[in-house]
């Protein structure tokens, strides 16, 4: 059975551009609770660790440097088969790709520069939830 957890990230242009009310308003509006949620940094080296499973992939070094590059948001997310739909509501990486209504759609700049990261498993939710947040911090 799927899980109920995803984890996301409103990454840093997004942030810049006074767009995580917004966004969080969308995601809540979808039906996901809020179950964490931070305003942080991730530091160069926290960052490589973050996408380290993509550390073969050419866009790495760019990755890595642009989500140390400015403040995000951090939230666990719940809803049922929570995973998948979360990746509905953010559309296709490729903004160009990624079908109406959805937050790329809306708010993405590019393929890098794609305004939300969300978790690609249950298994990866977890990690990354516990990447960022102590069982204390989470509601
Ligand atoms: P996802 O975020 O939709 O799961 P992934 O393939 O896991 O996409 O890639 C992780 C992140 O790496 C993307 O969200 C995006 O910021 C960046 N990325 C993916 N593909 C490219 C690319 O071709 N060029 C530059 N950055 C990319
Ligand atoms: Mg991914």
């Amino acid at each position: 059975m799927a899980g109920n957890k995803t984890f996301t990230m409103i990454k840093p242009e997004a942030v810049a551009a006074g767009n995580m009310g917004k966004i969080l308003d969308m995601v809540i509006a979808s039906g996901f609770r809020v179950v964490a949620l931070k305003y942080t940094r991730l530091s160069h080296s926290e960052a490589g660790s973050f996408y380290e499973v993509h550390k073969e992939r050419p866009f790495y070094g760019e990755l890595v440097d642009y989500m140390a590059s400015g403040p995000i948001i951090a939230a666990v997310l719940e809803k049922d088969n929570a995973v998948l739909s979360f990746r509905d509501l953010i559309g296709a990486t490729d903004p160009a790709q990624a079908a109406e209504g959805t937050i790329r759609k809306r708010f993405a700049e590019s393929k890098a520069k794609n305004a939300v990261h969300g978790s690609d498993s249950d298994e990866n939710a977890a990690i990354e939830a516990a990447f960022f947040f102590s069982g204390r911090e989470r509601f």
